[in-house]
């Protein structure tokens, strides 16, 4: 039987530049990506995004914009990862690096798909479009996708 884990993921965008974070261990290591992690029992999703952002970043938010929520597969894992995608334009703080991730800005047309996870490139443009997606995507290990579906949706 396959159950359903929550996840959350904040992009902090600020035109020309996109900060990402460098994952130092754990799910994803050695890619880069935006800010986010496990939503825990109790919280809710949004207040978990904020949580991961500021745990892995060091930034707080005023407003997080919901933008997708994508589900993914991986081959021979019977539990599938339910993420939720978030933006935020605004935010306080300084990028600090944690032990689990780097901070490092990036221009707009020099985002590192080739280390990013390899559905990102999907995405990612909807995001910076402000359109709101859903997406399923099957992995083969953590480099194939072997199937995947992408819409643009009224709502998230
Ligand atoms: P621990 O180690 O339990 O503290 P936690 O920070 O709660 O971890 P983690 O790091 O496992 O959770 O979360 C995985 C992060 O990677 C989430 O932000 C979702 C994101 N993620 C997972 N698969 C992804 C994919 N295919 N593409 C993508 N982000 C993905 O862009």
């Amino acid at each position: 039987m396959c159950t359903t884990r929550l996840f959350t993921l904040v992009l902090v965008v600020q035109p020309p530049r996109v900060l990402l974070g460098m994952k130092k261990r754990g799910f994803g290591a050695g890619l880069w990506n935006g800010f986010g992690g496990k939503v825990q029992p109790g919280e809710s999703i949004e207040e978990a995004a904020r949580r991961e952002l500021l745990e892995e970043s060091g930034l707080t938010v005023d407003t997080l914009q919901k933008m997708g929520q994508i589900t993914f597969e991986f081959v021979g894992n019977p539990e599938l990862m339910d993420v939720h995608i978030f933006r935020a334009d605004h935010f306080h703080g300084e990028p600090t690096e944690s032990d689990e991730m780097r901070p490092q800005w990036f221009q707009l047309d020099e985002v590192p798909f080739k280390h990013m996870w390899a559905d990102d490139i999907y995405w990612f443009p909807l995001v910076l479009q402000k359109k709101l997606f859903r997406g399923y995507f099957k992995f083969q290990g953590q480099d194939t996708i072997l199937e995947h579906t992408l819409k643009e949706v009224e709502e998230v």
